[in-house]
């Protein structure tokens, strides 16, 4: 039955306009890391049979999407028979992941997987990381390619930035303002989106289109409903926001639900099912998009396996499989390489009651 279903999603995913999201098999995965993203197993010490230590560091704790992407990394490296230490600072900021780093070095680990609080501010812990033997990589968040070795990327940069700006138009008729809720300034990943959202509303097309204001939440929960209540306060006449930030794009959606401004604001972004369904269902996000974060973690422990066994470098074109993904390229990026997962997928009210139980 349930591979049925799992073959039927699958095709249902096939037929969508983005397909090419997560596995549903990723997702499956009862890993029971779930509840606080703080430290799981980070002693360092005592006998771990053999075992070798891969880390990963997440941007802050209470993020449910980072939780699900620390639940994928955790079972990668245990189906390798290996030890995760999940590890996310209270603040998302770069001083706090300093400190892990540091610490982490102190604990003669083999890997880190950090998603970045800051493209550059990372760099003199993570190069004295890489000095030590310790393999580096990024997920989801890049820090510069002189800090790491790879970095595995969820979806094409450019078509999450430009898709966004071509839903956010469709859905307020292609005029109005808009503004964008995104996470911490320093976010790399929320940055990147934003550039090629701002390089496609240079389009003659969206002329009527204004975008009025980038603001940050920071992903707190709290610090995302005050920033929304203040775009709506300085912008009465605010047509959409677009939150390319899990934690953001839940956040307006309950503040545009409890201020009842279903016809007055559109909101989209990037978002976990689990969380927007209501909104989706409600009509005050009629859309968004996202790909499985469990599928992008368990990439990352891969990656980093592959790279503490000498499978690969991080070099273009090395090519190693990642469990139940497959075969997976390191392909350039800029001055540095990556590791693509896929395609954005869209979630609309076709499709949200069946992946909101899934992540
Ligand atoms: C938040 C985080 C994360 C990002 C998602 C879309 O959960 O900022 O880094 O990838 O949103």
């Amino acid at each position: 039955m349930k591979k049925m279903l799992t073959l039927g999603l699958t095709a249902v995913m096939a037929l969508s306009l983005m397909a090419g999201c997560g596995t549903k098999d990723g997702a499956s995965s009862g890993s029971d890391n779930g509840g606080s993203a703080k430290t799981a197993d980070a002693g360092g010490s005592g006998d771990t049979g053999g075992k070798k230590k891969f880390a990963i560091i997440f941007k802050n704790t209470g993020n449910p999407y980072g939780e699900k992407m620390m639940e994928g990394f955790k079972k990668a490296i245990e189906e390798k028979g290996d030890e995760a230490i999940l590890k996310a600072p209270d603040q998302p900021t770069a001083e706090a992941q300093i400190q892990m780093i540091e610490e982490l070095i102190s604990q003669k680990i083999d890997s880190i997987s950090v998603v970045g609080n800051d493209p550059d501010a990372l760099q003199p812990a993570l190069t004295k990381a890489m000095n030590a033997g310790i393999k580096v990589s990024s997920l989801d968040s890049a820090v510069n390619s002189e800090s790491r070795l790879t970095h595995v990327n969820q979806a094409d940069p450019e078509r999450i930035g430009r898709t966004l700006i071509q839903g956010v138009s469709e859905m307020i008729g292609g005029e109005g303002e808009i503004a964008i809720l995104s996470a911490t300034s320093q976010a790399t990943n929320q940055n990147t989106w934003i550039e090629w959202m701002k390089k496609e509303l240079e389009d003659a097309k969206y002329a009527n289109i204004k975008l009025v204001k980038v603001a940050y939440g920071d992903d707190l929960r709290d610090k995302s409903v005050s920033e929304t209540e203040a775009l709506l306060k300085s912008y009465p006449n605010l047509k959409a926001i677009i939150a390319p930030t899990t934690v953001g794009i839940a956040a307006a959606g309950k503040v545009l639900t409890d201020k009842g401004l279903k016809d007055k604001v559109k909101l989209t972004g990037l978002g976990l099912p689990s969380e927007m369904a209501e909104y989706i269902e409600s009509g005050i996000c009629p859309w968004m998009y996202l790909w499985n974060p469990i599928d992008v973690g368990y990439l990352a422990g891969y990656t980093a396996e592959s790279l503490v066994k000498g499978d690969i470098t991080g070099a273009v074109g090395e090519k190693f499989t990642a469990g139940t993904l497959g075969e997976k390229e390191i392909v350039a990026d800029g001055d540095g390489t990556q590791i693509m997962l896929g395609d954005p997928f869209k979630f609309d009210a076709s499709n949200i009651a069946e992946w909101k139980d899934v992540y």
